[in-house]
């Protein structure tokens, strides 16, 4: 394994069908490549208990849930991963890629859903335990584009919630985009996977300067090239 004294963080956002399944697949496999130890997670999920929780989320029989109890119920789902996979993973100097953190309960239950911002500002802080992400990519797409893609495939009780539900979570990670520019990194999505994915590595190499990886020859475009022409992605490793 390359040695390093601590662990990273990273979290990837963006609206549905951005391309964040994609996108983590690949780097995920390239760190393995380069014999990092790493872990794949998404949220809501990643635990035994957060992934039951996932299905009350997303299940489209729930119409009934509030607002204000899906919020609890993300946050539920965060502090369990948190604590029983995400902080022992940094204590144990792993990365840790995760689809999704707290960014978007901001966007989705505060700009989508109109609850207070200040509210899920304090809850992501208690569920999070002060723990944040070194950086954030946000994989920016127009939100139909990005939902024509996702709803290809069955569609869940987030992405039934409607257009304007989506272009508010849009604004949302803008929002954070302008709130949080050293953490939170927009990267627009390209036609070509892989010109976003080597946008996606310009946005974080620092951090594994960091981490005293000295080779850097990863980030090499025809690394990106190779990733992507395997079966077309790479392997999921969650
Ligand atoms: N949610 C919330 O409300 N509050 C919270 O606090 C949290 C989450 C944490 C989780 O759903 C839902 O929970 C989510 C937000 C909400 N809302 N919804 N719905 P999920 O995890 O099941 O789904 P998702 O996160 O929205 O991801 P997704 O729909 O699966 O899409 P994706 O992972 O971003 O994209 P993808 O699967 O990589 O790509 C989609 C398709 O596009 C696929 O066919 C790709 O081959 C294709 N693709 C990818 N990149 C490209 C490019 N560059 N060009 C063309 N086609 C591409």
């Amino acid at each position: 394994m390359t040695a390093h004294k601590r662990g990273v963080f990273i979290s990837f956002e963006g609206g549905e069908g951005s391309g964040k399944t994609t996108q983590t697949r690949a780097l995920v496999r390239l760190l393995q490549m380069l014999d990092f130890d790493v872990l794949h997670l998404r949220e809501p999920g990643g635990t035994r208990i957060g992934e039951s929780i996932r299905d009350i989320l997303l299940d489209t029989n729930n119409t009934e849930l509030s607002p204000r109890a899906e919020l609890l119920l993300y946050e539920a789902a965060r502090a369990q991963i948190v604590d029983q996979v995400i902080a022992p993973a940094i204590a144990q100097a792993k990365i840790v890629i995760c689809d999704r953190f707290c960014d978007s309960t901001y966007a989705y239950q505060g700009f989508g859903r109109g609850l207070s911002l200040d509210a899920i500002e304090s809850m992501n802080s208690f569920a999070t335990n002060g723990l944040m992400p070194d950086r954030t990519i946000y994989l920016e797409l127009p939100p139909q584009l990005g939902l024509s893609r996702a709803t290809r495939r069955s569609s869940d009780r987030i992405e039934n919630a409607g257009d304007e539900f989506h272009a508010r979570v849009h604004e949302g990670f803008m929002d954070l985009a302008a709130k949080y520019p050293d953490r939170f990194r927009l990267v627009h999505t390209r036609e070509d996977k892989r010109d976003t994915f080597q946008a996606i590595l310009d946005e974080i190499l620092d951090l594994f300067w960091e981490l005293d990886a000295k080779d850097t020859s990863w980030l090499a475009y025809s690394k990106a090239q190779e990733l992507f022409a395997k079966d077309g992605g790479a392997r999921d490793a969650r």
